[in-house]
């Protein structure tokens, strides 16, 4: 019923998208012709589907999830831009937790998309890179999304934007617990940013980068507004039933498209903050480079507008009278892209973390994160221990008062007693690490990590080499103490070995 009829036969291979490297004049424009049913009444007719209202509806918190494209671990406010402008969405912080240490489950889109929706690590799914089109990789049936789990919980479930989890009409959110979907394309990013949110394109072939669902837009309109109206559309849908909303931007990928005005605001801050003065850029392995300050007028144009959306979702919960039922989760699925290839910079600057999307080092990694929930989660609660995108299932599990299901979330913890303040709220000690056994755009060839206390391994095959940091003491990962602490090497190798055996497919450790 969501599909819009793709024939495989005639797409094209969009290889490098997650980039946005290829040439936009290259490529055939698509014309995807939506026949998705939207609205309350689609929505009303799946009560019968899913089982109905159940008994104490309105006694479940609702859970709103803003899952934001490629944001990097420093592009808001609260923490640490001082160049981007981001009240909203540091109001959000204020009013809950604010992990300080939080993690995406992979360097790259695709992978950290599967965690998120199935508290897995990515390669027991055999999804560790990106996924691009035509492709038959995608998030397998079989799993039990964390939509599944809030939709047989009796919730109202709804997905917005970005999904980058199967291009097939029966690999969408709709086939994986979401009850509504609108805006969902084929791909990992969109044609562009402004209607008709497509490429410019030569011929009248299929586009997986299309952008469906908006058809009735006018000249310039904003992707990211439309989003935040179908997200106003869904709350309001809802009526007297719980719902659970994953709204997840397109933005901040690329195409690198903002408002005008935006965008001149910001040219005007960096002439009068830096004028002509120039940074070199940071080295990296391989010939890459990093940016090495946040200074990219569009960029921050991009950031500025969405923090003014996330703004319009909270305000309209908070004119709905929703604010204290509806549990708020805002996160990332990879690091800020920041390092690139050939003499070039990525469009934003993780520093003083090192690398961005792409690597496994922290800026690759580190996302912002937080959880809002007025009068459950104390308002300015700061979190240092380390937490990772497999732990949001069982987290929002348990906050609703759901059972939690450990067979599915299984490389996930509930941080439900961390954030709600209760005196053993104490997280136990664990280690975390990523797989990512493939070159990258950014300059990134094969590795995994594993981070254990303060310390980081990073392994790379090739070679084979390790690498070990302290991340408190050198949170730029300047200073190798692999060669100088060979047992602490050894030993941490040995936990990433085992976890790679665990859980790697078969064809992928071999
Ligand atoms: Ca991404």
């Amino acid at each position: 019923m969501y599909m819009n009829g793709t024939d495989r036969k005639s797409t094209i291979s969009l290889g490098g998208e997650d980039l946005g490297w290829g040439t936009f004049g290259r490529w055939p424009i698509s014309c995807l012709v939506m026949l998705t049913s939207f609205g309350g009444s689609f929505l009303h007719s799946l009560s019968a589907v899913h089982g109905g209202p159940v008994a104490n509806d309105r006694d479940r918190p609702n859970v709103v999830m803003f899952f934001i494209d490629d944001l990097g671990s420093r592009d808001v406010g609260c923490y640490g831009s001082d160049f981007y402008e981001t009240p909203h969405i540091d109001r959000l912080a204020q009013s809950g937790a604010l992990f300080r240490q939080f993690y995406s489950a992979h360097p790259v889109c695709s992978p950290t998309r599967a965690a998120l929706m199935t508290g897995k690590v990515p390669q027991r799914m055999g999804i560790t890179q990106w996924i691009p089109q035509p492709s038959d990789i995608h998030l397998p049936l079989g799993e039990t999304t964390i939509a599944e789990a809030f939709q047989s919980a009796g919730y109202r479930t709804g997905y917005i934007g970005k999904w980058h989890l199967g291009e097939g009409d029966d690999q969408q959110p709709s086939a994986h617990g979401f009850d509504w979907q609108k805006g969902v394309n084929r791909a990992g990013q969109p044609g562009s940013y402004f209607y008709p949110y497509r490429r410019k394109a030569r011929s009248q072939k299929k586009n997986y980068w299309n952008v469906p669902d908006f058809e009735g837009g006018q000249p310039g309109d904003y992707l990211t507004d439309q989003l935040t109206d179908a997200a106003l559309e869904f709350i309001d849908s809802a009526g007297d039933h719980p719902f659970f909303l994953c709204l997840a931007h397109y933005a901040v990928h690329t195409p690198i498209q903002s408002p005008k005005p935006l965008v001149e605001r910001y040219q005007q801050k960096k002439e009068e903050r830096y004028g002509q003065q120039v940074m070199e850029a940071l080295p990296e392995k391989n010939g890459s480079a990093s940016r090495p300050r946040q200074d990219n007028p569009a960029y921050a144009a991009m950031i500025s507008n969405l923090d003014d959306n996330v703004g319009r979702v909270l305000n309209h919960l908070k004119q709905r009278g929703l604010s204290d039922e509806t549990i708020v989760v805002f996160t990332s699925d990879n690091g800020g892209l920041s390092t690139l290839r050939n003499g070039r910079v990525g469009p934003t600057s993780c520093r003083p973390m090192r690398a961005g999307k792409g690597w496994n080092y922290e800026g690759g990694i580190r996302i912002p994160t937080l959880i809002s929930w007025p009068g459950r989660v104390p308002a300015g609660l700061q979190v240092e221990e380390p937490g990772i995108t497999m732990d949001l299932y069982p987290t929002l599990l348990d906050l609703a008062g759901l059972s939690l299901k450990p067979e599915q979330h299984q490389d996930g913890l509930s941080l439900k007693e961390r954030i709600t303040g209760s005196a053993d709220g104490v997280m136990p000690e664990r280690f975390l690490a990523w797989h990512y056994p493939h070159d990258h755009g950014s300059g990134h060839t094969p590795s995994s990590a594993l981070r254990l206390g303060g310390y980081k391994l990073l392994f790379r095959p090739e070679g084979p080499s390790y690498e070990l940091y302290h991340l408190i003491q050198d949170p730029e990962e300047a200073i190798d103490l692999s060669q100088s602490e060979p047992k602490r090497v050894a030993e941490m190798a040995r936990l990433l070995d085992a976890w790679l055996k665990e859980t790697s497919r078969k064809s992928e450790v071999e």
